[in-house]
């Protein structure tokens, strides 16, 4: 008797860990402030994103994945509920506790065998919860020599540039783990958020390039309002010491003081010769705000050259260790950015470049290479998908789906959603952009400005896909009146009480 219980035992044992080793790892690395603009693979002939664009063609590329709220904490809070802001509380990068109590993706899969890790930026001013290992940086933490908050809640200098201390970190965990069960990790950079400080080696990586003027840089923003009184131009908001290093103190300034004699030595050469460039030009007017815009590119791009190289890290270990074939592997950034289009950069906005963000999957045997996805995804949708790989129900009050059918073969069968629904709500500070909710359809968008001002604005994407011209005129038409009740119907689908009484006026 007492063998055959043992016997049974080991059976169980046994096939609990075949069925777990079927279910594949997921790596998610997750940047901060990476448009897809900026991506090889989305048709950017300038960046060298070799590794993200290898994902793209291993895997599969999605052309239209939305964010609900560009920005930080909001599309972390909503990675790990699947939840729209309003529902899990999140709703601005300001100094709200993040409710770790409430279903986050993490804790299912670790009630369903799952290793979990979050190392990085995770900007929620809570302590990750749902892993069981963990290593991040305080707030927006540091480029050089960042400080990291390790489980035992110390802060810890760590010598080195971010992006390869976060990489190392998430590797070594993975050379660690139980190799008995899957794993999931989110590998969280700090890059490429302002102010954009690139690795030693990326210094000057792209100062050859002549980065060509979007068409929207000069807008003029007549007929938005919103547009107009932002504060995030390149034009005015950009600042020359802070953002672009010129005549910076960096011996005592922000960010700057951690740095070894050595690193420090090696970034003063660098930008002192380009303030000395900078002063003997003499420039104002236009010439100033493009010069300006052409040293945010090239800093913007080196900082991206270190995220893409770490990422060819992270895809070599995995083939070196035999983890290639059953790892999911994930590349997605929090929102898309502006680099200047409208004139601008940061996020926030509806409109097309910070709405939507990149992201790339692979998943070998799955997903065929070289997949492009065009439905229209969202942010919400991230945690019930990655649940699915790993064969885990969501739970009913997330309010996204899970998008894995259309990934795989077919996709154009599934049947879609036909419309995102965002909101923003982070006002006035940091860049004066008034709080909105909207929707996009593959063709439209609308949108809702108030919270000071109260406009509406309308877009046909098809004949106007720079979004320059606001068509709402007096909101009698027959298009936009089908959109307005669209929208309510969306506000009432996801219980968006404000937008509901705004709506109600
Ligand atoms: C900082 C930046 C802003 C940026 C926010 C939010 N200013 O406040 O430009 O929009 O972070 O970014 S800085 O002077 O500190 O660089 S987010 O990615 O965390 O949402
Ligand atoms: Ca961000």
């Amino acid at each position: 008797m007492k063998n055959t219980v043992l016997l049974l035992g080991a059976f169980f044992l046994f096939s609990w860990r075949i069925a777990a080793q079927d279910r594949p790892n997921i790596v998610l690395i997750f940047s901060d402030d990476h448009t897809y603009q900026a991506i090889g693979a989305y048709g950017n002939q300038l960046a060298r994103t070799p590794n993200i664009d290898r994902i793209a063609r291993e895997g599969a590329l999605l052309r239209n994945n939305l964010v609900t709220n560009s920005i930080c904490g909001p599309s972390r809070a909503t990675l790990l509920t699947g939840k729209y802001s309003h529902k899990n509380g999140y709703k601005r990068n300001d100094r709200t506790l993040f409710n770790v109590d409430q279903f986050l993706f993490p804790r299912a899969l670790q009630d369903n065998g799952y290793q979990t890790a979050y190392v990085g930026k995770l900007h929620l001013n809570s302590l990750p919860q749902g892993f069981d290992y963990w290593n991040i940086l305080p707030g927006q933490g540091y480029y050089y020599n960042p400080d990291f908050i390790g489980q035992s809640k110390d802060t810890v200098r760590q010598e080195g540039y971010v992006t390869d201390l976060i990489t190392r970190f998430s590797l070594d965990w993975i050379d660690k783990r139980d190799t008995s069960k899957p794993f999931f990790i989110t590998i969280g950079q700090k890059a490429t958020h302002r102010s954009w400080e690139p690795a030693l080696e990326d210094l000057g990586a792209y100062d050859d390039v002549n980065f060509p003027l979007p068409a929207s840089f000069y807008d003029d923003y007549k007929g938005r309002e919103a547009a107009a009184r932002q504060d995030m131009s390149i034009a005015s908001t950009l600042r020359l010491k802070e953002d672009l290093k010129i005549g910076i103190d960096f011996d005592n300034a922000f960010g700057y003081r951690r740095l070894t004699p050595g690193q420090r030595a090696k970034i003063k050469s660098y930008y002192e010769k380009v303030a000395e460039d900078f002063k003997s030009r003499n420039l104002s007017g236009k010439a100033l705000t493009e010069w300006k815009f052409q040293r945010y590119m090239k800093d913007y791009f080196a900082t991206a050259n270190s995220l893409d190289r770490n990422i060819g890290r992270v895809l070599d270990y995995l083939k070196e260790k035999g983890l290639d074939k059953n790892t999911v592997v994930i590349y997605a950034s929090d929102q898309g950015f502006y680099l200047g289009e409208h004139g601008w950069f940061d996020k926030r906005f509806i409109y097309e470049e910070s709405l939507k963000t990149p992201f790339v999957i692979k998943y070998p045997g799955v997903i065929q290479p070289g997949t492009t996805v065009d439905q229209l995804v969202a942010n919400i949708d991230w945690a019930p998908t990655l649940l699915d790989l790993a064969g885990v129900k969501a739970p009913s009050e997330v309010q996204g789906q899970s998008f894995l059918p259309l990934l795989k073969k077919n996709s154009k069968e599934v049947k879609w959603r036909d419309a995102v629904y965002y909101h923003y709500y982070e006002f006035p500070e940091p860049h004066h952009v008034y709080p909105h909710f909207g929707m996009r359809t593959e063709r439209y968008k609308l949108v809702r400005f108030y919270g000071g001002i109260d406009n509406w604005e309308f877009y046909d994407l098809r004949n106007d896909p720079g979004e320059l011209k606001n068509l709402y005129g007096d909101g009698s038409s027959k298009t936009i009146r089908a959109l307005r009740a669209r929208l309510k119907a969306l506000a009432e689908s996801y219980e968006d009480d404000e937008a509901l009484a705004l709506l109600k006026e």
